[in-house]
């Protein structure tokens, strides 16, 4: 089947820079995707974007390159409750992969089992409005606490502007809840504004809530050019986004992931040089201690948790 991609579509980087910074040995790339392809992999009927293709084999050499260990591959709403791209990524990845799946109500005991033996470790609930249709919440609620007995956990991903009214929600689930991208703050306001202040207290009163310092090239406003209008972090590349992710890390040290978000879906100025992103990390965390939780002791003991 012939997919045509979303017009004005971004296409990753095939061939990003070497990052100069070198990740710690055993590193995850906590957050990615594969889109299809769509002739082995049907993007779904009820998609919002239909994506460039982005398989299995192209993240792995996009690991290698970054010089990271493993990946979780994060189920995108571009392939709905249709998680075939997905686990065949993780069963195709010689266990250095985990997945974050969608499922709806219907899903059967058996299908979860054989997700959870291909490498699932996660649900996703999707409230970005522009991505998903409504899922009422007792539908997730009931998935939730199937999900639950798995050891699975939650990966919200939201508006900063729609946390006060998905709070109660989010504080009842019965899982570890992973907030995709610090909850999208808006980067233009202050760091110690009441809009952020009020994530900063989900996580302080939740100790279940951690969140992915990831996605600056989707967060900035100020973007990957500085105000000399070179591009690169040598001019303050994504710079009004560092303040967000460093407060997060600095402040939860123990419960933050960080993730390419490769092949970057939806990205209409500009699509990331995913070494730069590689070289974004120092900045958001400044020392060898932070880096080694953010990329290694973090995800190991959520996705990995046998291994440790
Ligand atoms: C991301 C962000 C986006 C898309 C999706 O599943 C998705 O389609 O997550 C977005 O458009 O902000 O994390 O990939």
């Amino acid at each position: 089947m012939e997919f045509q991609k979303t017009p004005g579509w971004l296409d990753w980087y095939a061939v990003p820079s070497a990052p100069t910074f070198r990740v710690p040995a055993g590193s995850v790339d906590a957050h990615c995707h594969v889109f299809g392809p769509g002739a082995e992999f049907p993007y779904a009927p009820e998609r919002k974007y239909t994506p460039c293709d982005a398989s299995k084999a192209q993240l792995f050499a996009l690991r290698d390159r970054l010089g990271f260990a493993r990946n979780v591959v994060v189920q995108a709403t571009c392939h709905g409750a249709d998680n075939r791209a997905m686990v065949d990524a993780l069963v195709n990845s010689n266990g250095k992969a985990r997945g974050v799946a969608t499922v709806r109500r219907a899903v059967t005991d058996d299908e979860l089992r054989a997700m959870h033996a291909a490498g699932v470790r996660g649900v996703r609930f999707n409230f970005v409005k522009r991505l998903v249709d409504f899922t009422p919440r007792d539908e997730l609620m009931e998935i939730a606490a199937r999900i639950a007995p798995l050891g699975w956990h939650v990966v919200i991903y939201f508006e900063a502007v729609d946390l006060p009214e998905l709070w109660d929600f989010f504080t009842a689930l019965p899982t570890t809840i992973v907030v995709d991208h610090m909850g999208r703050p808006d980067a233009s306001k202050p760091v110690d504004g009441p809009e952020f202040e009020l994530f900063v207290r989900f996580m302080r009163e939740y100790p279940n809530v951690w969140s992915k310092v990831s996605c600056p090239e989707r967060l900035s406003v100020s973007g990957p050019k500085a105000l000399d209008g070179e591009p690169g972090l040598e001019h303050g590349a994504y710079r009004d986004v560092i303040p967000f992710a460093r407060r997060i890390v600095e402040t939860f040290p123990d419960r933050v992931l960080w993730g390419t978000d490769w092949p970057h879906p939806n990205l209409k100025d500009h699509m990331p040089d995913d070494g730069l992103l590689v070289d974004f990390i120092p900045h958001i965390a400044t020392t060898p201690e932070l880096q080694r939780k953010l990329l290694v002791d973090n995800p190991m003991r959520l996705y990995w948790p046998e291994e440790n």
